[in-house]
């Protein structure tokens, strides 16, 4: 298999100046938590994306997608969201740079870039993220641009905004940039403060389970929820104004504001904002229990999580669903629930690591049969956030 530098080669037919890997995500616990000011707790993964990068003179960012087989050459001057999705995730971060940091050095003259990747998108592994960090740290350090990895994160996290429409948090470009190997990180998505914890899944495995369901929905909804969550805030606000998001809040005064109301609106807003309450307290309580070993007390949170994803936040599928139940009486496996945005991709699993292969066998032949749909199975390493390759 050709390394990312030798495709870049054989398509511009010079040495490219660096090559960069910006691997994808898991999240342990604090799901649709980090637009709402919680903490969130997520790894960077051993599925990657990889650029190669080289500077141009005439003005134009020439890109080529290895895996689509896809060539697209656009000027950099007046940058627009293009038809195109994956064009987005470079071009996004690449407007980020000119205009919020007063670029004035050579990028305008262009650059040319590969990209690869084994992170399956529509997973909910966060490979658009991926993407744009990689980018942006090729750029980085191709223009000497001097931005921390925070900066970066909020940078790629105002590209997903601008140029592909969804309103994310900044959990997926914090964490691949971040990443750590065998370590996951908490991060306060209201500070911007986080902490490493080691990873000690000793006799377990954290395996994914894809439904290989991609619901056009998913980015519609995903803006929908946190539309929501907003105008539940605005709601106890009316009781409460010192209340300035989820972080000041508790669950009686969810209950107090916003229970009881007939209205269809106003009873989702109910559901949406109890959701996010309880999953806040439950990542507090999780993280006790990873920082105690205690990975079967922080399995079972896992199912709440996934309960409350289902139910009250509604951001799942059958399949999904399905998955979840499919493990929730076998005594080797942990945890389990959705993880990422939802309505498709993959859920996360804890399993004992002797029984995984006849799990993921038995998970698999019964979604095949239930759902006509293979399963694809991830076994999961944890890995070093975006660096450069050698
Ligand atoms: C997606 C978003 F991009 C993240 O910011 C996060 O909200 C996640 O869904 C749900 O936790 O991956």
């Amino acid at each position: 298999m050709l390394t990312i530098r030798s495709h870049f080669f054989k398509h511009f037919n010079y040495t490219p100046m660096l090559a960069v890997q910006s691997p994808g995500r898991i999240n342990l616990i604090g799901e649709h938590i980090d637009y709402n000011h919680g903490f969130v707790l997520p790894a960077a993964i051993d599925k990657y994306i990889q650029v190669a990068v080289g500077k141009r003179s005439d003005g134009v960012i020439h890109m080529v997608a290895l895996d689509l087989g896809e060539t697209i050459v656009i000027p950099i001057e007046n940058l627009k969201p293009h038809p195109t999705q994956w064009v987005n995730y470079i071009i996004g971060v690449v407007d980020e740079v000119l205009e919020k940091t007063n670029y004035p050095g050579d990028l305008v003259q262009g650059f040319d870039i590969c990209i690869q990747g084994n992170i399956p998108s529509g997973a909910g592994l966060s490979s658009s993220a991926a993407v744009e960090c990689a980018v942006l740290f090729a750029l980085n350090e191709l223009y000497g641009l001097q931005l921390t990895k925070m900066e970066m994160a909020l940078m790629a996290q105002k590209a997903e905004h601008q140029f592909a429409g969804v309103k994310c948090g900044l959990m997926d470009m914090f964490a691949s940039l971040h990443g750590q190997k065998n370590k996951a990180i908490l991060l306060d998505c209201a500070s911007l403060a986080y902490t490493y914890y080691p990873l000690a899944l000793n006799e377990y495995s954290i395996i994914l389970f894809d439904t290989q369901i991609k619901h056009a929905l998913a980015s519609s909804e995903y803006n929908t929820r946190r539309l929501e969550c907003e105008a539940g805030i605005k709601m106890i606000q009316e009781k409460y104004p010192s209340i300035k998001t989820f972080r000041d809040l508790n669950i009686e005064q969810v209950e107090e504001c916003l229970a009881f109301n007939n209205n269809s609106i106003n009873a989702k807003i109910y559901q949406r904002c109890k959701y996010v309450v309880e999953e806040m307290e439950r990542v507090q309580l999780a993280v006790k229990d990873l920082a105690a070993g205690d990975m079967e007390a922080f399995g079972k949170k896992m199912f709440s999580t996934h309960e409350g994803l289902s139910k009250l936040y509604e951001v799942s599928c059958p399949e999904l669903d399905f998955l979840v139940e499919a493990v929730k009486q076998n005594e080797n496996v942990i945890g389990a629930r959705m993880m990422g945005g939802g309505f498709g991709g993959c859920t996360i699993n804890i399993i004992k690591k002797s029984a995984v292969d006849a799990i993921s066998k038995e998970i698999a032949a019964n979604y095949l049969n239930k759902y006509n749909k293979p399963l694809a199975v991830y076994r999961t390493n944890i890995e070093a956030g975006t660096h450069l390759l050698p």
